[in-house]
C-alpha cells in the first residue's frame, strides 16, 4: 500500500466514499467531481501508480477491474457508458493508483478533446 496514496486509505476504509461495489481486490466508488450522471471509479487494492507500471502478473486483476465495472453498470441499469483510463499527467491523470473511469447517462461525443 501507498501510505499517503489516496485510493489506498479509500480502500482500505480510511476516507469515506460512496461505495457502490467492492469485493477483496477491487473496489467502485462514486467520483466527487461527476462528469456524467453516473461517474463511477474503479480501484484495484494493489497500489499500481500509472497503467504504465502493469506487469505481466497484473492482467487478472485487470480483468475483474472491466468485470467489476460492468457489473456496477448493469446495477445501475446503464445500456451504453464509457471506461476511461488516464495515464499520466498529459492525459488527464491527477490521482496516482490506477483507476478506471465508468462513465455513462449521457451522451458522450468522439474524439475526446
Ligand atoms: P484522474 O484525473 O484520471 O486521475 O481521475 C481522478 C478522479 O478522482 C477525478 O475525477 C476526481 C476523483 N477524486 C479525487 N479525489 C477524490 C476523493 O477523495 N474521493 C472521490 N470519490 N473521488 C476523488
Amino acid at each position: 500500500m501507498g501510505e499517503e496514496c489516496l485510493f489506498c486509505k479509500i480502500f482500505a476504509g480510511e476516507i469515506p466514499a460512496n461505495v457502490v461495489y467492492k469485493d477483496d481486490t477491487v473496489m467502485a466508488f462514486r467520483d466527487v467531481r461527476p462528469q456524467a450522471p453516473n461517474h463511477i471509479l474503479v480501484i484495484p487494492k494493489k497500489h499500481i501508480g500509472m497503467v504504465s507500471g502493469v506487469d505481466e502478473e497484473d492482467v487478472h486483476l485487470l480483468g475483474r477491474m472491466i468485470i467489476a465495472a460492468k457489473k456496477v453498470a448493469e446495477k445501475l441499469g446503464m445500456k451504453s457508458y464509457r471506461l476511461v483510463m488516464n495515464c499520466g499527467g498529459d492525459a488527464g491523470q491527477e490521482v496516482f493508483h490506477i483507476h478506471l473511469h465508468l462513465l455513462g447517462g449521457r451522451k458522450f461525443s468522439w474524439p475526446p478533446g
